[in-house]
């Protein structure tokens, strides 16, 4: 569910938060429904100067989208009506997306705790994209058969250095340094400065103003090692390697490493299937210079193609509902890919 609050007085901004931790705040159709409804209010009411969303307790922003309730039949459903109620999630959940891509007003999204898949797909649209010192961020779908989606095609072809590929195969998980290090973050800022930031956000708004800089600005940035870019030789060789289930070994071959992160990479990697891996980074390339809007269309279709062919409901029934973790790829080894 969503929770809606007003900071300020007559010029107000609006706070959205998502409100479901037990379930990480993972980001279910009624969710994104509402949080569009809310968003469309604020842009057409001129006293509504900007808003502020964040997620409830203090483990996640949000884990992702409610891929167990479109991965499974309800009671009495037929697998025709699944697809249909699959395709109109994903419509549903990119065009809130696109919206706050797009959105005519600031928006400062506190990203905080986890903030992987869906929870991504939110962040990457705000003009403000705040990470903490507790986040830990990723694209993890490849490990349910899925690709990184809710924009990803956008976003993960503008992180620099190529290392979206990266990201994107290997579901790596990253930290708050990492992210604004690689342009999926525009500030990091401490999780004990929340209340400092939406007690300024309310004091500029008493006076008739909200610039979200500004408060960012006057904050103190905590020290956390990057991990990411602190590995630059690394990723170099992996970025020049085309072929998928080349990228995929060398991924996996750093569990030879002694370093506790690039095994924590190769880890995250071998739980990917294959099948997505191919789609995955083809589809990167395919899209790769498209505006926003053109993103989204593209995985949306994409997402569709997965519902139908792909290796998503098997991945989500090993990794989220019997939680064995050893799911059954119908696709097994990358293919021979011929000249
Ligand atoms: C890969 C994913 C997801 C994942 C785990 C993966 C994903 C997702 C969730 C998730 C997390 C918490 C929940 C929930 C779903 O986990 O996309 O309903 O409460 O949404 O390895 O892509």
């Amino acid at each position: 569910m969503i929770k809606e609050f007003r900071l300020g007085g007559d010029h107000y901004a609006l706070h959205l938060q998502l409100s479901s931790p037990k379930s990480l705040n993972a980001l279910n159709h009624e969710m994104c429904l509402a949080l569009e409804s809310a968003l469309l209010s604020a842009a057409t009411d001129t006293n509504c100067l900007g808003v502020f969303i964040d997620g409830e307790g203090d483990r996640a922003f949000c884990a992702g989208g409610d891929v167990r309730a479109i991965a499974t039949l309800s009671e009495g459903e037929v697998e025709a009506d699944r697809l249909a109620r699959a395709d109109a999630f994903f419509t549903d959940e990119y065009r809130l997306d696109l919206l706050i891509h797009q959105f005519p007003k600031p928006i400062l999204i506190w990203g905080s705790g986890i903030v992987m898949g869906g929870g991504m797909g939110l962040l990457q649209g705000a003009s403000m994209r705040v990470v903490t010192d507790s986040t830990r961020m990723a694209m993890p779908e490849t490990a349910i058969g899925f690709f990184p989606d809710v924009g990803g095609s956008y976003f993960l072809n503008r992180v620099p250095e190529n290392l979206g590929k990266v990201l994107a195969v290997s579901g790596m998980h990253i930290n708050g340094q990492d992210a604004v290090d690689l342009n999926l973050a525009d500030r990091l800022l401490g999780d004990d400065s929340k209340a400092e930031v939406i007690r300024q956000i309310t004091d500029q708004l008493l006076t008739g103003a909200l610039d979200f800089t500004r408060v960012v600005d006057s904050l103190e940035t905590p020290k956390l090692e990057a991990q990411v870019m602190t590995r630059r030789d690394i990723w170099k060789n992996l970025v020049l390697t085309e072929a998928p289930k080349a990228l995929f070994d060398q991924l996996v071959a750093l569990s030879d490493s002694e370093d506790a992160f690039l095994q924590q990479v190769a880890k995250t990697t071998a739980k990917g299937s294959p099948y997505a891996i191919e789609k995955t980074l083809a589809h990167l390339e395919a899209t790769a210079g498209l505006s926003v809007a053109e993103c989204f269309d593209r995985d949306l279709d994409l997402a569709k193609v997965f519902m139908r062919e792909g290796e998503f409901v098997e991945g989500v029934r090993a990794v989220l509902i019997d939680r064995d973790g050893a799911p059954n790829w119908r696709q097994k080894q990358f293919r021979e890919i011929s000249a």
